[in-house]
């Protein structure tokens, strides 16, 4: 105890230390120790809740030029490095202990020689540099979602997003039981030229469970280092397994339906693939766009979101089809952007704005024209395809009420949806719990896209678009969901959408804003308001259900030979995807629960028997 204090009043200036001290919490004096004892700091900035401290996380990153500011000026802008641009999955570990295997879908290394790389690799990377400590809430504050984390940075870019983002805890860490658990968090962007971390080729984010604590280094970007987010996701779904509840990679939203009803619905979908924009689709209430935590109260399902702010992709974010984003990024409230082109006035362009392109500006790769090209002679983007945007939820003109309730809402829907140019039907209802989990959940493919690092367009397996982020071994995860179900009351419907079906010569087969109508048909469905047509595959709407909900929904005519497009039951890619989906399972899940193979062969045999009275592309009316 004593080594503690003596090495935080080496590092911290007595009124850092009381604001430190006025925490009764000793693991959190610990940890700071220990972090300052590793990183070797210049000074220590403890940020409390006030806002004069807040203010001064974003006037420094302004002043250090981790963000410039825009001509509106409550807009930053913040560039990270050319090669660390998205998320990367590689360099992205869990610390196992000798013997412990989280299975060959997770990378994984062994923990005493992660401990001892983190070691090497932090040791005094905030020489010169300030570090901050700030205290935050996952979910709610003073509820049973609640989870206190700690975050320690020496990133002012990372501090001032975590303000927009998460619920200050400060205060909320003073009145912390001594033995509640908390999360820790150390990221430095180590060496800097020109504000821009340089030393990504020995980044690392590494993920100590037994302790906890997440470490990030060598990297910016936000998926990478604010720890709030992915890096304590991976922490959450361990805890959530310890206790029985769900962490996902889900937005929460009300869907309005007739009579001004709220129905709660949760959606996972991959990085880059529509969540955000469903979770914000006009007509509806969002109460988040990324994490959900899940939890079984009084029988049923409640969520709250982890989150109180949206890091969200910006390309394709237009006036068109995205009105809500669009008038809170053009109004005066804060907001960071990322990796964006910023024209010489001082305003942000990204790619696919519905706008003219300027010709130049400066952008990730500095100052930049029409026709730059990169060390390897292609041409860069004006954007970046990954640049982002941060806001605050509460700058939301359709931000849902119950954003801060500590008691969550009850979630009525469950939706799963990935990039798939050939299999799923624009949308479809799950027969029963376990069907939804096991066939549209545990069965979902993705094409990768500019989120993570690595090429885009691959099909790849990404169960519960929750991959990248499980921390255990994935049957357990699927066998977690299975037992959810058993213990509530009332579950869920659950359906499974794809805004990316595609025709043979690669066109889109919808519309982005029927989003909204295969939202307000499940909201029907969940109340058992309208009928469906059983296909091998899931429950499908009826042809007039969906004309009706057009033309009230979006004042459009919806015809019946694009309802049969859409629709139609593509028998021989519906086959391969299970064959797929069978094979990963087999080869590389040895604790995959012996439930999928039954229903995954069920399903097969469906299709197999309408393929022998139908064909291989199914009419969907065939099925009535
Ligand atoms: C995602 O990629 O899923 C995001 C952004 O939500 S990141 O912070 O990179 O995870
Ligand atoms: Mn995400």
């Amino acid at each position: 105890m004593k080594d503690h204090i003596s090495t935080l009043e080496k590092y911290l200036t007595p009124h850092g230390l009381a604001k430190l001290l006025a925490i009764p919490n000793r693991d959190v004096h610990k940890f700071v120790a220990k972090a300052v004892a590793l990183c070797e700091p210049m000074k220590v900035f403890v940020c409390t809740d006030s806002q004069e401290d807040i203010d001064y996380i974003r006037r420094t990153a302004i002043a250090r030029g981790e963000e410039t500011e825009l001509a509106i000026d409550t807009h930053s802008v913040h560039f990270d490095g050319f090669f660390d641009q998205a998320r990367d999955k590689t360099s992205t570990r869990y610390l196992v202990s000798k013997g412990e295997s989280l299975g060959p879908q997770l990378e994984q290394r062994d923990r005493e020689d992660g401990l001892s790389h983190i070691q090497k690799r932090m040791k005094g990377s905030m020489h010169n540099k300030k570090m901050i400590v700030r205290f935050f809430c996952l979910g709610p504050l003073d509820s049973e979602f609640s989870i206190p984390c700690l975050q320690i940075t020496d990133s002012f870019y990372v501090a001032h997003s975590e303000d927009l983002l998460y619920r200050s805890g400060y205060d909320y860490f003073k009145r912390l039981p001594d033995d509640k658990e908390i999360f820790w968090m150390l990221h430095s962007s180590g060496k800097l030229v020109q504000s821009v971390s340089i030393g990504w080729q020995k980044r690392g984010v590494l993920i100590d469970s037994l302790a906890n604590t997440v470490y990030s280094y060598n990297t910016q970007y936000a998926g990478n280092t604010i720890g709030l987010k992915k890096p304590a996701l991976r922490l959450a779904i361990r805890k959530a397994n310890r206790e029985d509840w769900l962490a996902e990679h889900m937005f929460l939203m009300a869907v309005h339906g007739p009579g001004g009803r709220k129905t709660y619905m949760t959606g996972a979908f991959p990085s880059g693939c529509g969540k955000t924009s469903t979770s914000m689709i006009p007509g509806a209430t969002i109460v988040g766009d990324d994490l959900s935590y899940l939890k079984i109260v009084d029988g049923k399902v409640r969520a709250v979101n982890v989150e109180q702010g949206i890091f969200g992709i910006i390309r394709s974010v237009s006036k068109k089809d995205d009105p809500v984003i669009w008038e809170v990024l053009n109004s005066c409230e804060p907001a960071i952007f990322s990796n964006v082109l910023i024209t010489e006035e001082g305003y942000p362009h990204w790619l696919d704005d519905g706008r003219v392109m300027p010709p130049r500006g400066v952008n990730h790769s500095g100052p930049w024209w029409i026709g730059k090209i990169d060390e390897h002679g292609e041409e860069i983007p004006m954007a970046h395809k990954n640049a982002r945007y941060t806001v605050n939820l509460k700058n939301l003109p359709n931000l849902d009420s119950a954003l801060e309730d500590p008691h969550g809402v009850e979630v009525g829907g469950i939706i799963y949806g990935g990039r798939d140019a050939d299999t799923w039907v624009p949308v479809q209802q799950s027969f029963n719990w376990n069907h939804g989990v096991l066939t549209m959940g545990a069965s979902l493919e993705s094409k990768t896209t500019a989120a993570t690092l690595g090429p885009s367009g691959e099909r790849k397996f990404q169960p519960f678009s929750n991959l990248d982020f499980i921390s255990i071994p994935l049957g357990q995860y699927i066998k977690n969901h299975l037992k959810f179900g058993k213990n509530v009351s009332k579950q869920p419907c659950i359906f499974a959408v794809n805004y990316f079906q595609q025709d043979e010569n690669d066109n889109y087969l919808t519309e982005k804003d029927a989003k909204r109508v295969w939202l307000q048909w499940m909201d029907l469905r969940i109340h058992g308001e309208v009928e469906a047509i059983k296909t091998p595959t899931g429950n499908i709407p009826k042809y007039d259900d969906l004309q009706k909900l057009f033309k009230e929904t979006l004042s459009q005519e919806y015809l019946h030979e694009d309802y049969v497009t859409q629709f139609t039951i593509r028998v021989p890619e519906l086959l391969a995807k299970i064959e797929r989906i069978e094979k990963i399972y087999r080869d590389t899940v040895p604790d995959a629960p012996a439930e999928l193979f039954t229903l995954l062969d069920e399903q097969r045999n469906r299709l197999k028997e309408a393929q022998v009275s139908f064909g291989d592309h199914i009419h969907p009316e065939k099925f009535v």
